[in-house]
């Protein structure tokens, strides 16, 4: 069949909008019928050409929500008419990393879906001159059709809106579940939030649901301030603005009369700069504190410290997807979302059509989005 895709032709060049072939699904496939997608900072990531992994021409895209409308051979767990959300970390429940219980990180299908194809090392979509076209962390949620195999896949209840619980495709659940799997956050921390956007929003957000008593939010960007404080946060610091050193002010904040050492017990990063993952380390408690890294790097960037951070206790870990087990995790979230115990409408600024799509990198580069959402 034909479908209408934004097509990332090239690094570092707008999407074009164009009619690609796409394949039907082959056995453990299904295909899907978006209907809304987010654009995550990772998108505009890959597209810029910073990711190791990417590769081009490609369909990308992975906050996406829709419909199944065909299966293929052997498909039990969803059927034709399911609402589902693609999972560009799938759950597969019987690989070594599933079955251990102690990571998300399903293993399942992860080299093809990182050199851009489906677990058979083919690929479903080309252009009408039968071009291949790569598939994109397992999604190309930038595709009115697409096919996903069934284990990347989490079947939803039908009454939730599309165009909101696409946003619970990556950023709400890395969010989080970055406070509640990977930091276990516990009522009455300190914390710091790096980067006030799509992901640490919804880490605020988090840590609200958590509990913790001081959430510092730190951000270049002032608009950020008050999109901070509707979600919990408690504090706000513009490093450019302060005299002296981020990690120090920090840490002076986070100082009571009893406790003299000062630090947060927990720090997250959602910037993806590797000089800010350091502060968000060292502004973490001596003896406890956790730095939880969410933000992805560009090809090449490496993180340091003095390894003297680590001997006094301080702990360096990273959240892919929150630690959120898909297929298990998601339809609750959704659910969550419908009995109003998490936030998504206020967070989702622009809605735009397919063709508009360039407009929300453009929004997100200028700092004045939180999630576009493109509708189909
Ligand atoms: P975004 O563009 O919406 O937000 C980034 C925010 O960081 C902006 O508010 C920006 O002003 C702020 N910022 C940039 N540089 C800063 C600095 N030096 N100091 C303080 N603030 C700074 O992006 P997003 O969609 O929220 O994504 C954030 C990061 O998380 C990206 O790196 C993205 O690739 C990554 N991500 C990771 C996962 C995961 O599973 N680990 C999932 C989704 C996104
Ligand atoms: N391709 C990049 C890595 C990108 C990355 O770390 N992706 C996150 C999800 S970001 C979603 O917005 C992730 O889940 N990583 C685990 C995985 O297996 O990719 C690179 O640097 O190579
Ligand atoms: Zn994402």
């Amino acid at each position: 069949m034909r479908t209408r895709a934004a097509v990332a032709v090239e690094a570092g060049k707008p999407l074009e909008i164009m009619e690609v072939n796409l394949e039907g699904p082959k056995a453990g496939e299904v295909m899907v019928e978006i209907k809304a997608t987010g654009i995550c900072h990772t998108d505009e990531f890959t597209l810029s050409g910073a990711d190791p992994e990417g590769m081009f021409p490609a369909i990308l895209g992975h906050e996406g929500a829709g419909v199944v409308v065909e299966v293929g051979p052997g498909v039990t767990s969803v059927k034709p008419g399911d609402h589902v959300i693609p999972l560009y970390t799938p759950e597969c429940r019987q690989c070594p990393s599933c079955l251990s219980q102690k990571t998300n990180l399903c293993t399942a299908i992860r080299s093809t879906q990182g050199q851009g194809l489906m677990p058979d090392g083919t690929s479903r979509f080309s252009m009408l001159d039968g071009t291949p076209i790569l598939h994109y962390m397992g999604c190309s949620t930038f595709s009115n059709y697409t096919v996903l195999p069934e284990i990347a896949v989490a079947k939803v209840r039908p009454d939730a809106p599309f165009d909101k619980i696409c946003y619970i495709g990556c950023g709400v659940t890395t969010g989080i579940g970055a406070v509640i799997n990977t930091a276990k956050v516990e009522i009455g921390a300190k914390a710091v939030v790096f980067g006030l956007g799509g992901i640490g929003l919804n880490v605020i957000q988090g840590l609200k649901l958590a509990g913790a008593d001081m959430i510092i939010g730190v951000d270049l960007n002032n608009a950020k301030k008050e999109w901070g404080e509707r979600f919990g946060m408690t504090h706000f610091v513009n490093p450019s603005e302060i005299d002296g050193d981020i990690v120090a002010h920090l840490v002076n904040m986070t100082k009571t009369p009893f406790d003299q050492i000062g630090g947060a017990d927990y720090t997250f990063d959602c910037t993806g700069n590797v000089k800010v993952m350091r502060q968000a380390l060292e502004a973490c408690h001596r003896g406890w504190g956790q730095s939880i890294v969410i933000g992805v790097a560009p090809a090449g960037a490496e993180i340091q410290t003095r390894p003297f951070q680590l001997v006094t206790g301080r702990v360096w870990k990273g959240s892919a997807f929150g630690g959120a087990r898909g297929r298990t995790d998601v339809p609750r979230i959704v659910d969550w979302y419908m009995e109003g115990k998490i936030q998504i409408d206020p967070m989702i600024t622009h809605i735009l059509s397919l063709e508009e799509i360039n407009k929300g990198f453009d929004l997100m580069h200028a700092g004045e989005s939180i999630r576009s959402v493109v509708v189909f």
